[in-house]
């Protein structure tokens, strides 16, 4: 009951200001995508490899992480405006962090938004960001009972992307098994296969942020 209680409140503030970001989003027409995942799942190297097959994009990236901004600027360095949010102990990121770290972007100028959320498969899925679409990021190292452990996050989610395909034959885990677990989990989900390494895959996620008029 007292979890209740505490949690209510900062939910309805969160959600207040979800509001807010999806307003300014939706009046700039931008797409925004909000990656969750675990640490080293892959989730800055998905999005540097994503600037690569999406030169023409104008793309705006939000990074979280607890301290440091090393994740802003290996994206800043490929040209892409880049914001660093360091939430200190806080395990995901919340609206209201976003909607500050709006002002720090050239809005007007964007048409895609990838937030990547504090590295992990709890917390952030019970915030919205004003994001239009969750992706889950889940490399082929972290097993195929994950989506399973964790069902939640991939219940909130509309895409999983599986990472680091080269790696399968290196841990015994098939790729598309994977995805077909979080599939199980929430047959909702659009999932991709992908090595940021190899480029497989790459394609299909960059053919599903273009369906969503994002080229
Ligand atoms: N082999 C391989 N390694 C990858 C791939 N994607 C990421 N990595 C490595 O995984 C580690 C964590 O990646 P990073 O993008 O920083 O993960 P994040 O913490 O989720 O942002 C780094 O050493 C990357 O080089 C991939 O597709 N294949
Ligand atoms: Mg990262």
């Amino acid at each position: 009951m007292k979890r209740i209680l505490t949690r209510e409140p900062i939910l309805a503030a969160n959600d207040a200001a979800a509001r807010a970001v999806r307003e300014r989003l939706g009046a700039a027409g931008i797409f925004a995508v909000n990656l969750i995942g675990s640490p080293g799942s892959g989730k800055t190297t998905l999005l540097e490899a994503t600037v690569g097959v999406l030169p023409g994009v104008r793309m705006g990236i939000i990074e979280g992480d607890l301290a440091t901004d090393r994740d802003a600027r290996r994206l800043a360095a490929l040209g892409v405006p880049a914001v660093q949010l360091n939430t200190g102990s806080g395990c995901h990121l919340d609206a209201a962090m976003v909607l500050g770290a709006l002002e720090r972007l050239p809005l007007v100028e964007l048409e895609l938004l990838f937030i990547e959320n504090v590295g992990n498969l709890v917390c952030p899925a019970a915030f919205d960001l004003g994001e239009a679409a969750k992706a889950v990021v889940l490399s082929v190292a972290e097993g195929e009972d994950k989506p399973e452990k964790y069902a939640p996050t991939f219940l909130r989610a509309q895409a999983v992307v599986v990472t680091k395909a080269d790696l399968a034959p290196h841990v015994g885990v098939d790729p598309h098994r994977l995805a077909a677990s979080a599939r199980a989990i929430n047959p909702a989900l659009v999932s991709f296969v992908v090595s940021a390494r190899s480029g497989e895959g790459l394609d299909d996620w960059r053919g599903w942020l273009a369906a969503k008029g994002v080229e």
